[in-house]
């Protein structure tokens, strides 16, 4: 069907451009699974009821890692980690802020809501226009985060109530650095034919959708999941 080709041109992954765009949305990735690891290993120290379950999450994001790794390999990119740890920098502070404060109720919307739901929105997105091997390994590794996901659903849901203030407290300091981050890597997600108004839909369905599995009622959810979005 020509008119579709024309919609859709087939993406040349060995291109230069497109080798350069991967240079950093690939470290970005890595680093998010490096960070995950170590942010469930933290959890587990200030959950120890939860210890052994979150060392398994934290084994799954070290594996994703090394998937991702391979497909940066396999198109003969090298991440730029530098990139990436200034992308995740903020992020990753108000992390260790609330663990050492032993915030648990921040450290789970940080980690197992906001973090998990953008992977999912951008791996999610990422599949159709893949590489067939970058494919496989992101499929594999979206099924596991839509179980991060709900370890954090499921913790928050049973203590709602006492959690509440701080989940809102928490998703007014740090929902507005993922729309930072999103406007960070527009450019180079549009150059492997990712969008941002899908990213920014698919991560405002996830995570309208763990809000309400915890407990928010439908107008919280709206308040919350727009909050600090800018264009
Ligand atoms: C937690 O398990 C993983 C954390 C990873 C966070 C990834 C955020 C990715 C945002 C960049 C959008 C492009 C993604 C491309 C997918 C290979
Ligand atoms: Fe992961
Ligand atoms: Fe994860």
């Amino acid at each position: 069907m020509p008119q579709l080709e024309a919609i859709t041109p087939e993406l040349d992954y060995q291109s230069e451009t497109y080798k350069d765009a991967y240079s950093r949305i690939n470290a970005i990735v890595i680093e998010g699974e490096q960070e995950a690891n170590d942010n469930y290993i933290q959890l587990g120290q200030l959950l120890p009821e939860s210890k052994e379950e979150l060392a398994r999450l934290a084994k799954m994001e070290a594996r994703h890692k090394k998937g991702f790794q391979a497909c940066g390999r396999n198109l003969e990119v090298t991440p730029d980690m530098e990139f990436a740890r200034e992308f995740f920098a903020d992020l990753h502070q108000n992390f260790q802020k609330a663990a050492a404060e032993e915030k648990i109720v921040t450290c789970l919307l940080i980690q197992a809501l906001i973090i998990e739901s953008f992977a999912i929105a951008a791996y999610n997105i990422y599949i159709p226009v893949a590489d067939p091997f970058a494919r496989k390994i992101t499929e594999g590794v979206v099924k596991d985060e839509y179980s991060h996901l709900n370890f954090g659903e499921e913790w928050l849901k049973a203590h709602f109530e006492e959690s509440k203030a701080e989940l809102e407290q928490a998703n007014r300091e740090n929902l507005p650095l993922v729309w930072k981050m999103l406007n960070k890597v527009e450019a180079d997600a549009r150059i492997l034919a990712m969008e941002k108004e899908s990213l920014i839909e698919d991560f405002m369905i996830a995570y309208g959708e763990a809000l309400s599995n915890i407990g928010f009622s439908t107008r919280e959810i709206m308040r919350m999941s727009a909050y600090g979005i800018t264009g």
